[in-house]
Formats: C-alpha cells, structure tokens, sequence
C-alpha cells in the first residue's frame, strides 16, 4: 500500500513511537549543540545563537519551545497518527501533484530568514521574521483531527499559537473583514511553481470571525519539534473543521481585506471548492463523497463516518447560518 511505503529522511525511523521520535530528536539537536560549535556560538548574540549547523539554524531559544505543553482542552476522539505517515502522505503542490514527492521535493525550501508580511487593511502595516513572531507568541501543543476533502484523515499534534494572537498583533482596522494567506513563490526551489497550469503562490482565505476563533491555528511544530518541510514549516494554519485545502502551508504574507478574497482551488475550479469549504457529510464533492473518511490510525487505515465540521460543530456551527450550513460554500 503506498502510504505505507518507508521514507528514511532526518531521524524518522517507523519503530519509535512518536513520544521516542521526541525523545531521539531533541537529542540529537542537544547533541549537536554541545559538539562542534562552542567557541562560534559564545560569540553569537543570542538572537543568533543556534542549535544546529548549517544554513538554517534553528535559533536555541526556539527549539527549546519543543515539546510545548498539550492543550488538553483539544483533546479529540481516535489516536493520534504515525508520524511517518502524517510526514511522507502530503499535499503540496509546490512540490508535485503526488503524495510523496513533497516529502523529499520540499526539503528544498529555504525556510531561514523567512520573513512575514502583514499588510491591507491595519493599523500600521509591517514584517516580522518568523521567529520573532514566534517568540512573541504563546505556544502550546493542540491535537487536532485534518481532513482533506479526498476523504483521507489524520490525527496530528501541532505546536503553535492561536491565529487570533496574530490578528491582534496585526491590529485590523474595524473595517477589515476577512483575512487572506498568500505562501511562498520560489519557482527556483519549488519547481512546480513554473508549471502554468496552477496560480501559485497559493492563496486562501477566511472571515474574520473564523480567523479568530479559538480553533484557528497558527503550526510551527509538530509531533514535539518543528514542522517537517513538507507539513508546512516555517508557519501554516490549521483550521480543523475545514477541509485541508483551507490549511495553507509555508505563508509568507496575511492580508486583511473588506471584501471576500478568491483563494486557490475556487480560482480553478469554482463548483468544486467553496469559499467555507467546512467539512459536511451530507454535500459530496464532485469527485469524492464525503460521508465516510479513511483515517490514518495508528494501527493501520480505518473507515470512519465523517462528522459534520470534521468532529468540531460544537465549537464552530454557531459561527454560520442555515445557508451556509447547508452547502459547499
Ligand atoms: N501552500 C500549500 N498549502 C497547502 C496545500 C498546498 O498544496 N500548498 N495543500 C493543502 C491540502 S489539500 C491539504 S490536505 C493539506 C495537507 O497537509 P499535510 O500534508 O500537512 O497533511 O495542506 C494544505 N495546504
Ligand atoms: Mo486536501
């Protein structure tokens, strides 16, 4: 079965369990931290002062975010998935149209600087490097359930902030309803950027009131360290109740608009995907029905029923009305 196809990259290894993948990373990066580069690192400020080697540096204050305390408040109803599924079973159509291209493809995204626009309608638009965002940030750890609108499911612990924390720092103006993401363009990295049939950089949107629900997350890490490449490093949301296309990876840019923004899948395909796009049983997608999901358990694959707003209606039904309850959009 293909999902199940070993991938060997970093220090993933299919026995260790995801509390041993924790264990054996940070490890690994102490390891890295207390060999070879002592004398460069006392000269460092501590800005820059970075736990392991290369290029891209993961400054030491922010790796020793990991693993942030869980939110027990998200705790969800089925097993958390194996990581190296969650980590080789992608969606990423920078990095090609099949599931495990981005798992390799995507490592060659240089994610340090990455800088983070906030821009349109705010008080004082500006940037900020991801990792001072990071730091400014409450982080914790969040399972929550991803469905992706091909009916496949994961169960996932993300580390990272609430979006809502970003949209007060940004300071919308009470005019700005809705948020618009805008990822990464490098067509020299990505090289399914050049391809001319998609429109990237990929672009998504919400309204404001989705953006800052409680639900609506900002993922830096996950499974207790950072977020893989392919899983949307340097910084993704994650909207649960949503359909996975509306968890946009690798954002460089977060946009406050008065009027509803196109995104992505809507620019091609506009009866397929809709602005909400929250996850709905009863409304089958074109090309796949949506009442039941294969969920990537820790044992194997499972049939599920799916849950309206993907298991999350308590907490978000009451942000739509009946029409919007009703369809795609
Ligand atoms: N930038 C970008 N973000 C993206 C996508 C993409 O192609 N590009 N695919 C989306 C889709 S369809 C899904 S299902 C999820 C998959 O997230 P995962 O690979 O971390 O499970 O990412 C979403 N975010
Ligand atoms: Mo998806």
């Amino acid at each position: 079965m293909r999902v199940q196809r070993k991938k060997s990259w970093g220090l993933l290894d299919r026995d260790v369990t995801p509390e041993g993948l924790v264990v054996d990373r940070r490890r690994f990066l102490e390891t890295i931290a207390f060999a070879g580069v002592g004398a460069a690192f006392s000269a460092m400020s501590g800005r820059d002062r970075a736990i392991a080697g290369g290029a891209e540096t993961v400054p030491r204050d922010v790796a020793r975010l990991y693993p942030a305390k869980r939110n027990a408040r998200y705790a969800i109803d089925r097993p958390i998935s194996k990581p190296e599924i969650v980590e080789s079973y992608n969606n990423y159509y920078e990095f090609g149209n099949v599931k495990d291209s981005p798992a390799h493809a995507a490592q060659r995204l240089t994610t340090r600087p990455w800088i983070i626009e906030i821009a349109g309608l705010v008080q004082k638009p500006f940037s900020i490097d991801r990792d001072d965002l990071v730091r400014r940030m409450q982080v914790e750890e969040r399972v929550y359930r991803h469905r992706c609108v091909e009916a496949w499911s994961i169960a996932v612990p993300w580390t990272g902030f609430p979006l809502k924390s970003l949209v007060d720092l940004a300071r919308p103006l009470s005019s700005a309803r809705f948020l618009r993401t805008v990822s990464f363009k490098r067509g020299s990295e990505a090289p399914d950027q050049r391809k001319p049939w998609y429109p990237f950089p990929y672009f998504e949107a919400f309204r404001l009131d989705e953006a800052i629900h409680e639900l609506a997350f900002v993922s830096i890490g996950s499974y207790g360290r950072e977020l893989p490449k392919q899983n949307g490093l340097p910084l993704g949301l994650r909207m649960p109740w949503k359909y996975g296309f509306k968890s946009p990876k690798a954002v460089v840019r977060f946009e406050f608009t008065d009027r509803q923004p196109q995104t992505f899948w809507r620019s091609l395909s506009p009866f397929e995907y809709g602005f909400l796009s929250n996850v709905n049983p009863a409304v089958p997608h074109p090309r796949w029905p949506q009442a039941t999901e294969k969920f990537f358990g820790p044992g194997g694959i499972e049939r599920r029923p799916t849950l309206p707003y993907n298991g999350y209606a308590d907490s978000v039904a009451s942000l739509y009305d009946d029409q919007s309850r009703k369809g795609l959009s």
